[in-house]
């Protein structure tokens, strides 16, 4: 399958850094990636396999995250490295991609939001990357969709503050819009698109799968990507109880887990 990108979507890419695809899915694929999201929330916590994030919320500990998905479960294998996403996401990139990573981030009721930021300062490894973000639930802003602060994806990182976000001064003079989503709808952003997100605020869950992928001729290096990870996630552990750290940026506001 050969994809072509119309002209006014190539228009909107390059101004404003994202694109959304409404239907993107088709009802048989979204409902699918619906039940292996289900399955994918029951299995167990793993040190050495897939990659569980918690948060605390008012309902008690819920997932916040699972990440390094592929190797365990081969239906969003092939959704994730064959066919559309990954054609899409080399014809915004401009030449072929390779998954660097792959995320479902679940905002259960009362789950955190995230601080303003781009997401290149977390991707050390890659020059050239895209996100693609596929809904499973309905997005809003009262559930916790994407803001953008669109045209200034192409003016490389912007402010940033301790935590590589964005200086909660300079993101307060940006001009956000929501981007809502239905499920099986994607949105593809570039990674120095900077975006924000509100916690959840209502009483249904706001699933989304983000898929980073990266220009094939700077390599696969999904494996060294996960491995730096892990690393730095363990000494980040075990150093700081305040902040609760899913990312090599300190962006996620969900609180920590309390543990009695
Ligand atoms: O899922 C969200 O609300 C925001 C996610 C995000 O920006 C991130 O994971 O970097």
């Amino acid at each position: 399958m050969t994809i072509s990108i119309t002209r006014a979507q190539q228009d909107q890419w390059q101004q404003t850094g994202y694109l959304k695809l409404p239907g993107f899915l088709t009802p048989d694929e979204t409902r699918n990636l619906q039940e292996w999201v289900e399955e994918i929330s029951e299995w167990p916590a793993s040190d050495d396999q897939w990659m569980h994030h918690f948060e605390q919320t008012p309902a008690g500990i819920r997932l916040a995250r699972t990440e390094y998905l592929l190797d365990f479960h081969t239906g969003i294998r092939s959704l994730l490295t064959t066919g559309k996403i990954p054609e899409y996401a080399g014809s915004l990139i401009g030449e072929p991609a390779v998954l660097y990573k792959e995320k479902i981030n679940y905002k259960y009721p009362g789950g955190g939001g995230y601080a303003p930021h781009q997401d290149a300062p977390a991707y050390e490894f890659i020059h050239n990357h895209i996100t693609c973000s596929i809904a499973i639930d309905a997005a809003t802003p009262e559930n916790g969709c994407l803001f953008f602060a669109p045209d200034l994806h192409r003016q490389g990182l912007l402010h940033l503050d301790e935590h590589g976000c964005i200086e909660p001064e300079f993101a307060l003079t940006l001009n956000w819009e929501p981007v809502p989503m239905q499920p099986g709808d994607a949105l593809f952003f570039s990674s120095y698109a900077p975006h924000k997100s509100p916690p959840n605020k209502t009483e249904q869950p706001r699933r989304t799968l983000y898929l980073t992928y990266n220009a094939l001729a700077e390599g696969d290096r999904r494996e060294a990507y996960y491995a730096d990870k892990r690393r730095s996630l363990a000494e980040i552990g075990q150093t700081s109880a305040e902040k609760l750290q899913i990312s090599k940026i300190g962006h996620f506001n969900g609180k920590p887990v309390e543990r009695s």
